[in-house]
């Protein structure tokens, strides 16, 4: 499931709409906000063979390609960008495109930082952090000749994290694992830095009950409540730059009641990151 973007503009007046255009693009609108709705369209690589454990690496390589420019583009136009998808892969774009931007928040129950060489899956989605680094060096990998990498290992703050892959282990400091939200967690200190902030926002880090229509869940995850208070908080830093909201399939919802969960519950966490209060709404600023 490549990132996904919906097409047309937002024309809705009602606080919020949620459309599905198509099985994995949605739009979400809300009145407050001046959405500025894009679309990307990416193209699948034919004989797009393997490197090492990397699985489509030219199809990724260039979806991601793209994704950043659209990114940057967006960014130089002084917006807040929202980038709804798919795959977590998408994040090496939208935070490559994004650049100079720290901290990185990544809500996940995964670190996604196995590498073309460590990774069992063979999944993209399970190595973005991997290539963002520029620490771990990964290189040579086709389709992504373009990508330079922009973070260092303390740019980047995990929550919600729960399953680690042994691979993953010697790469991933240990005092950053946390089995469960601390609400400390996003350290002051990275958020008096006054720089912007990007929150790459797995949805499989919540409890799977939550967002059943995702590929990868694992119990005993981030309650609602919580997942909300993160992006509230995150909000009112008032540094709050780009979001991903990533790993949200709704072909893998088995009712129509879980698609719906799942989408809903994404909705909840990126109005609350783009400044709707519990106690109700304020204006969005950018
Ligand atoms: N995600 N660590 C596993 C892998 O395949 O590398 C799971 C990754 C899941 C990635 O949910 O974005
Ligand atoms: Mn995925
Ligand atoms: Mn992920
Ligand atoms: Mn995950």
């Amino acid at each position: 499931h490549p990132p996904s973007s919906n097409t047309g503009e937002c024309s809705s007046k009602t606080l919020l709409d949620v459309r599905e255009s198509s099985s994995h693009s949605l739009a979400v609108c809300w009145e407050w906000c001046d959405v500025k709705d894009r679309e990307l369209k990416f193209d699948i690589i034919p004989n797009d063979h393997p490197y090492h454990n990397a699985k489509n690496p030219r199809t990724v390589g260039r979806a991601n390609e793209k994704l950043a420019s659209a990114v940057e583009e967006v960014k130089k136009d002084g917006r807040t960008c929202l980038v709804v998808g798919g795959d977590h892969s998408l994040a090496i774009g939208s935070i490559s495109g994004h650049a100079k931007t720290e901290p990185v928040i990544w809500f996940d129950a995964h670190a996604d930082i196995n590498t073309p060489l460590t990774s069992l899956s063979g999944n993209m989605h399970g190595q973005p952090v991997a290539f963002l680094l520029k620490e771990l060096k990964v290189s040579g990998v086709p389709g992504f000749e373009w990508l330079k990498p922009c973070l260092s290992a303390e740019d980047i703050v995990y929550i919600g994290l729960r399953d680690v892959d042994d691979a993953e282990q010697p790469t991933f400091p240990k005092d950053r694992q946390e089995q469960t939200l601390s609400l400390n967690i996003i350290s002051p200190q990275k958020i008096n830095k006054k720089k912007p902030i990007h929150l790459s926002f797995d949805v499989d880090g919540l409890d799977p009950p939550l967002t059943p229509a995702t590929g990868t869940p694992v119990p005993g995850g981030v309650t609602l409540r919580e997942g909300i208070y993160v992006a509230e908080q995150l909000y009112k830093t008032g540094l709050l730059s780009a979001v991903d909201t990533v790993e949200i399939n709704p072909r893998l919802g088995k009712t129509q009641e879980e698609v719906d969960s799942t989408v809903n519950t994404a909705v909840s966490i990126i109005l609350s990151g783009f400044g709707k209060a519990r106690e109700g709404s304020h204006s969005c600023s950018y």
